[in-house]
């Protein structure tokens, strides 16, 4: 029978975690997303031993993944969300410790802003911790505000407190 929905898009999430075996965690939650009608776990980037930004907390593991997905923007937000309470997230202190965090950072080309979603994720451009990973997976994507490429724009940002983690 045809298969109704909307036509695959390729998205970027960011995904990090300070408190609990993160590594686990962060492997755990790839699983469960590509697990999920609708999204495909197309790549991940290795896992980087990240330093914190925000108030004193642990050393933060952070990477990245490439889903191909049926779901609006806002449908994979929702989906995010849900992952990120299943694995014990807490929503306390902004930018405070977490077991997992799960960042919408691109959706094809789109530039949206919403009161739950602004798209490109609004400090995608400053962040090395994500675009250190985005950059091992998706050079050439296209940063649709800026127009530059991820490659581009990770050249610019500082890399020290960044450590890649072996496989
Ligand atoms: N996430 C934050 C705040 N600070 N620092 C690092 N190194 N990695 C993160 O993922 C991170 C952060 C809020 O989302
Ligand atoms: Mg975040
Ligand atoms: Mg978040």
């Amino acid at each position: 029978m045809h298969q109704l929905g909307n036509d695959p898009a390729i998205a970027a999430i960011g995904l990090g975690s300070n408190l609990g075996d993160s590594r686990a965690i962060l492997a755990a939650a790839v699983s469960a997303l590509n697990a999920t009608a609708g999204i495909q776990v197309l790549a991940r980037s290795h896992w980087y031993r990240t330093q914190p930004i925000g108030p004193p907390q642990p050393d933060y593991l952070n990477g990245c993944a490439l889903l191909q997905t049926t779901h609006s923007p806002l449908s994979l937000l929702d989906i995010l969300l849900t992952v990120e309470s299943q694995f014990g997230r807490v929503r306390t202190e902004r930018w405070g410790a977490r077991s997992l965090d799960l960042d919408l950072l691109l959706y094809a080309d789109q530039i949206l802003s919403t009161p739950t979603l602004d798209l490109p994720h609004p400090r995608l451009r400053e962040r090395a911790f994500v675009l250190v990973p985005l950059a091992e997976i998706a050079p050439d994507s296209i940063e649709p505000v800026t127009g530059l490429a991820i490659a581009d724009l990770a050249s610019r940002v500082n890399w020290s407190g960044i450590r890649q983690c072996p496989n």
